[in-house]
């Protein structure tokens, strides 16, 4: 008896061991920054995210499994890989080293932790992956298509044509003899496509498989549709859109360029495989081939940039369902579309994110009706309408209205941004959304409606890149919050498969400077790891053979003077550093490495070695100096100033990534290289004895050829002092007095901003760095042109391109402008909430992917009394929030599993500050720093803590 006492009891001591210790979890399994995804990369890299109550917590150590059925998701049984414990805190970035991978394979896989006593934790639940086809000739299927342009009329359009051919549909039908366990269907084409199987579109992606240099790229996309087949017949079905491929492109149209579309080829394509396994384990595998059949349907008109047009008349009655009888049609053509380089999509496709409700709707006099969605964004509407065959509804979109209430399209230039439905007639009424095209809008025009509509029958669906929300942001500051909002809004309207510059006008592409300037701010609001892991490979793909990366990627040639400009073309090196920095991502680097040597060769060379460049250096260009300031207001900064100090930005990057991906020599030499570039420039720029930035402007002359040359340069600018000081051009000294010069030119310029797209994101770190913070908040709330809030005074819902790009109630001032060039959905100046983030919440990374980071932040005298803010990390949930009552400030922070953060309390003494409602000096093992400049500094391990101090 008592022997058996003493069993139970160690058997359940022994079982309390094996069980869970720790309450430490990894949660958010991902693979390749996804979750569950279908990827075709061999060395995947895996992250997850620790749960724990426990404060300080950390990992000490992980064991992954990895097995190709669920059930050998066991120790002992993993058949793919298990890593064994192995001794190590990191969570993300996590290289597979299993067995090799092969095509089709699907992955399970889960992982356990040890915390910091070196107890283990449970393991996480199973997440998957699985393989896309790996090897050349897994792809069975040829490339079909029909060219039905042969009777296309062009179409005048302001002053202009366009030439919009009819849409292939393809359709074959299928028997499946027994009963599906699993159906794959892999899908690319050269232009865009929809597939559909009995009529219901596969998957819910849009624009699809998205824009590359489809030379040397194209993407496939892969659905499982094990839901969508059961056995018996089955009709397959695909719809094709010129899309990229053989649409039209930005401004190529607008300026005479010798090609406005077709810039790829001229015709779309499809390469299709449907892989079905039956219950029973046999296979089937059905191509695209030449058995498919081919014929026009509804959609007769279709473009990103001109939208569509169909005729419900024109579809084929019963085209979906098996027995329809499709002998009449042509068989499709076998497109010859030569070797394509095809990989899988890497990142979230472009989805509908959200559904939009109009707010209003206006009667105009000539019948019309203009819808107002209360918000700017970019996407489709859905019509819901009734009426007889033949009627036709045509929508027109735009953002803004006219001071009479007229739709405002000139800024749209010569994007028709027009869907046109024409009815059938269904007594039941009908419903259409375009699938091929995509408008940045507010206000949808309205004609030909048969009745009188209502609200319910349009339906605003928001497209873009479907990014994690990962960043959160609020004060008690009703404009400040708006302009947090215009921010997101505007970056949902334009990461749409790669960072346009905006989603309305005949542009919408990937513009090199407003993508470097903006993702520091991107990859807070949104989970921007896969997106940019593909646009930066458009990037390198659209690398010029000379080493300088481009305006825009992809580089199509819209226009041939776009080559590169000084700030532009940085991004090749800036954007991989921004995703190092947010995501520790080294492979990035890794695979960009030489093509960013390349580049920095370029600079090496272009500047004859001479590390700065005097000004005229890039008189080649047209414009003269490239894009410099774009937008910025008064005297122009000097290209060439900004150029050199991008020079030695990236230097400095340079190095930074070659020691983090193991290249100690590379890193030195590129560190060198940055102390050499900031010495030259300062011997140049800098004028030593009043530490102002000077420049020779009488080598620009009149400033001809330069953009907004006729202002005149300057190196004493706003732009100026913010880069050198945000670039680190400067030592400590010399930073506080360029802060002070920095200052004095804010406060000539009547307390206002005058910087543009290489100046803007600069200009309040450099005055909080230099101890003007009250300054920054002035510059932030200020809400007289230009600033940010005068646009939000004006009515803004998003980010605008320029500082004046709408005047409300001004009449004369909207005729002065440049409606040309005016968008009101451009990110660029977003750029701000890097400052908001970092200053005002005072949140920032110290090491990358915010391991360690510091929580400081800057509280205003006056005005804003709360912020709080958030952002969903690699390694967890980021917070720090404030509020001022009095002369109170109430403190919280949380502070993610296995990380580490530094903490400024502002406080009038270490005595007035309490943690937990405790008295600092009574809490055990608390890591106190010292008390300076009135903060305590603490450091702290994850959990959530809540501070109390006095400030006043
Ligand atoms: C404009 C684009 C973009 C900018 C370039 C220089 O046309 O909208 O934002 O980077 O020009």
């Amino acid at each position: 008896m008592k022997i058996l006492t003493f069993w139970t009891l160690l058997s359940l001591i022994f079982c309390i061991n094996t069980k869970a210790a720790s309450d430490l979890t990894p949660d958010y399994l991902r693979c390749e920054y996804l979750e569950n995804p279908f990827i075709d990369e061999k060395k995947p890299r895996l992250s997850w995210i620790l749960k724990s109550e426990v404060r300080n917590q950390y990992q000490t150590a992980y064991r992954i499994l990895v097995a190709s059925k669920v059930e050998l998701l066991e120790p002992g049984k993993a058949d793919l890989w298990d890593s064994k414990k192995t001794i190590g805190d990191i969570t993300s970035q996590v290289v597979y080293q299993g067995k090799p991978l092969k095509s089709r394979q699907k992955c399970y896989w889960k992982v356990q932790s040890w915390d910091k006593k070196g107890q283990a934790g449970k393991w996480s639940d199973w997440a998957t992956w699985e393989m896309g086809l790996l090897e050349e000739d897994d792809w069975k299927s040829q490339w079909i298509g029909k060219d039905f342009s042969a009777n296309t009329q062009p179409i005048p359009y302001k002053n202009k044509e366009l030439f919009l051919p009819p849409s292939p549909i393809l359709r074959k039908k299928i028997a499946l003899a027994n009963k599906v366990a699993k159906a794959r269907l892999y899908v690319t084409s050269l232009g865009l496509y929809e597939y559909k199987i009995n009529g219901k579109k596969v998957g819910v992606d849009f624009l699809a498989p998205g824009w590359t240099d489809y030379n040397k790229r194209l993407y496939y996309n892969v659905y499982d549709v094990t839901q969508q087949l059961g056995q018996g017949e089955h009709v397959l079905q695909a719809t094709l859109s010129p899309g990229w491929y053989s649409g039209y492109i930005g401004y190529a149209l607008l300026i005479g360029n010798p090609v406005v579309r077709a810039f790829y080829e001229n015709t779309p394509a499809l390469k299709a495989q449907l892989e079905v396994t039956f219950t029973n384990g046999e296979t089937a595998i059905f191509t695209t081939n030449e058995q498919w059949k081919a014929a026009t349907g509804g959609l007769i008109e279709s473009d990103i940039l001109h939208g569509e047009t169909f005729d419900a008349r024109k579809v084929p009655e019963g085209w979906s369902q098996a027995n329809f009888n499709d002998e009449h049609w042509d068989d499709a053509s076998i497109i010859n579309a030569g070797k394509r380089n095809l990989q899988l999509y890497p990142a979230q496709p472009v989805q509908v994110t959200d559904v939009i409700e109009p707010i209003e709707i206006h009667k105009r006099e000539n019948g019309d009706y203009i819808f107002d969605m209360g918000q700017n964004f970019a996407g489709l509407v859905k019509l819901k309408v009734k009426g007889k065959a033949g009627d036709k509804v045509v929508l027109k979109f735009g953002e803004m209205l006219h001071p009479d209430g007229r739709l405002m399209d000139e800024n749209l230039r010569m994007a028709r941004a027009t869907d046109t439905y024409i009815l059938k007639g269904d007594p039941e009424g009908e419903e259409w959304t375009p699938a091929f095209t995509y408008h940045g809008f507010q206000y949808v025009q309205v004609s030909g409606f048969p009745d009188k509509p209502t609200k319910g029958n349009i339906t605003g669906l928001v497209l873009g890149s479907n990014t994690p929300r990962v960043g959160h942001f609020e004060t008690d500051h009703p404009m400040v919050n708006q302009l947090y909002q215009n921010i997101v809004w505007t970056q949902r309207a334009n990461f749409v498969d790669i960072p346009t510059d905006c989603p309305q006008r005949d542009e919408r592409m990937g513009w090199t400077g407003d993508a470097q300037t903006y993702a520091g701010t991107a990859a807070i609001n949104m989970d921007v790891s896969a997106f940019f892991t593909k646009w930066i490979q458009d990037l390198h793909d659209a690398q010029w053979e000379y080493g300088a990366y481009p305006d825009y990627a992809p580089a199509p040639p819209v226009r041939s003077t776009d080559t590169y400009a000084p700030g532009w073309m940085e991004a090749g090196i800036i954007n991989p550093y921004e995703q190092f920095k947010a995501y520790g991502d080294t492979r990035i680097i890794e695979t960009g490495w030489e093509n960013m040597e390349k580049f920095m060769a370029f600079h090496y060379k272009k500047s004859k070695g001479a590390y700065f460049y005097p000004e005229g250096s890039f008189a080649d260009l047209n414009p003269k100096g490239g894009y410099g300031d774009w937008l910025s207001i008064g005297k122009k900064t000097p290209p060439d100033m900004l150029a050199t100090m991008y020079y030695g930005h990236v230097a400095s990057l340079m190095a930074e990534m070659a020691d983090a991906i193991g290249k100690p020599e590379r890193a030195m030499h590129f560190q060198n290289l940055a102390k050499k570039i900031k010495t030259a420039f300062a011997a140049h720029y800098l004028n030593e004895e009043n530490l102002r930035l000077k420049t020779d402007a009488t080598a620009y002359g009149d400033g001809a050829g330069y953009v907004d040359g006729q202002m005149g340069f300057s190196g004493n600018t706003q732009t100026a002092y913010a880069n050198a000081i945000f670039l680190d051009f400067l030592d400590d000294n010399q930073k506080h007095i360029a802060g002070n010069h920095l200052a004095q030119l804010i406060h000539e310029n009547d307390g206002k901003l005058a910087t543009g797209f290489l100046g803007a994101k600069q200009l309040l770190p450099a005055l909080s760095a230099t101890g003007h913070s009250d300054l920054a908040y002035q510059l932030l709330l200020n809400e007289e042109y230009p600033s940010w809030g005068f646009e939000i005074k004006n009515g803004a819902t998003t980010i605008w391109e320029r500082w004046d790009s709408y005047v409300k109630d001004n009449p004369e001032k909207m005729a002065s402008l440049n409606n040309g060039m005016n968008s009101f959905s451009h990110y660029a100046f977003g750029s701000v909430f890097e400052w908001m983030f970092h200053n005002m919440a005072g949140i920032k990374a110290d090491e990358v992917a915010y391991k360690t980071f510091t929580i400081a932040p800057e509280i205003p005298k006056e005005e804003i009394n709360y912020v709080a803010a958030s952002h969903q990390s690699i390694h967890g949930n980021i917070s720090s929030s404030w509020k001022k009552v009095g002369e109170k400030l109430f403190m919280k922070v949380s502070i993610p599993v296995n990380t580490q953060a530094t903490l400024f309390i502002p406080a009038k003494s270490e005595l007035d500050i309490t943690m937990d409602k405790k008295r600092l000096d009574q809490h055990e093992n608390l890591q106190r720093g010292h008390f300076f400049e009135g903060k305590q500094v603490l450091k702290l391990g994850s959990g959530t803590y809540q501070f109390e101090s006095i400030i006043k």
